[in-house]
């Protein structure tokens, strides 16, 4: 009985060195120790032996259950040990790697430009206002000294919505709102940036909705060469230190004198090439002295003040500036244009 005890010892003991995992174990536990277990069936033997051979095989019986008991505790252990360690190895984190870039979208390039143009002009004093997309024609057209009869008022031009309602065809009539609010007092410096809406054809140059930015002047003693500095001072910080600009005459119902402001070319330097037409000049707004029946109807007394304004298509600057071949690029939203405009 004693040799089969040890005996059931060792292949116990080695039995359970050799579980692959938890279950295994389990089994093993049961066929040794449990209810029906081979050590119970050999307690049970334990009736036939006589009484000096009992207390020894029972001793040796104890000693056989604890070193089965911690061969199975050992093993557990390991098991444990094993399954946390495969656990980590397979969820470790490794922090010398480089992370992952995470896509981020971009300041649409209008967007852009109107954000230079406030900080520029905010820079020299300005006030930015706003107004409705959907105008009076009063305010659009009356107020701007285009009465009813006048050509630039063709109903063919405009989106009217009724007959005295249309989409605005430029942000004059927020300055003419602004002024009638101001009641008469001066000074007024702002510039008004917004859509605006003309029924024209699209193409590469064309766009029946784009963005302008318009601005106005009024004060006492303002003349043509506020209008210069200011416009030079804008030139130089949006398209460089070194511009030259010119002022050529030209007509707005709105404006008297009228002038057309041409950029020195960025390209050739003056010279001429393909980006000025070979002229060495860019046209880049319009301008003019505020027309003495303009500042009359908004309130103010053309022999006590006066006023100079200026009008910019922002799409047209934004072309000049990224070199940008079709206007039509800016409202298509292609992410190959607008990554073009991705800084960093
Ligand atoms: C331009 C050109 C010249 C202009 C005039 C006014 C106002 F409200 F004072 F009459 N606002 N904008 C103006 C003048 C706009 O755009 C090419």
């Amino acid at each position: 009985m004693q040799t089969r005890l040890q005996e059931m010892k060792e292949t116990a003991i080695e039995q359970i060195r050799q579980a692959a995992d938890a279950q295994q174990l389990q089994d093993l536990r049961v066929k040794y120790l449990g209810k029906k277990g081979e050590l119970t069936e050999l307690l049970r033997g334990m009736g036939s032996l006589s009484a000096e051979e009992r207390p020894v095989v029972g001793q040796l019986v104890n000693e056989v259950r604890g070193a089965l008991e911690a061969a199975f505790a050992a093993k557990q252990d390991e098991l444990e040990q094993a399954l946390l360690s495969a656990k980590l190895a397979s969820q470790s984190i490794d922090v010398t790697l480089p992370g992952r870039p995470i896509p981020t979208g971009t300041m649409h390039p209008l967007s852009r430009i109107i954000e230079e143009l406030e900080d520029i002009f905010i820079g020299l004093g300005f006030e930015i206002a706003e107004g409705p997309e959907v105008e009076l024609d009063h305010f659009n057209f009356e107020m701007l000294n285009l009465p009813k009869d006048h050509p630039a008022r063709d109903m063919q031009d405009s989106f009217y919505i009724t007959d005295e309602i249309l989409m605005r065809t430029h942000t004059s009539p927020v300055q003419a709102r602004t002024m009638l609010k101001k009641g008469g007092k001066t000074p007024v410096k702002i510039i008004c940036p917004g859509k605006v809406y003309r029924r024209d054809d699209d193409d590469a140059t064309h766009s029946h909705q784009f963005t302008q930015i318009e601005g106005l002047v009024v004060d006492k003693g303002i003349g043509m060469s506020d209008l210069k500095g200011t416009l030079l001072s804008f030139a130089r910080q949006m398209f460089g230190e070194n511009q030259q600009i010119r002022l050529r005459p030209s007509f707005f119902p709105f404006t008297e004198p009228s002038a057309e402001v041409d950029l020195q070319c960025f390209n050739c330097g003056g010279s001429g090439c393909r980006v000025c037409k070979h002229t060495g000049w860019i046209e880049i707004l319009g301008s003019g002295m505020v027309h003495p029946r303009v500042l009359e109807m908004a309130g103010y007394d053309p022999q006590e003040v006066s006023g100079f304004a200026f009008g910019m298509g922002v799409e047209r600057i934004a072309m000049l500036k990224y070199g940008v071949e079709d206007i039509r690029h800016f409202y298509t939203n292609d992410v190959r244009f607008l990554r073009q405009f991705n800084r960093g």
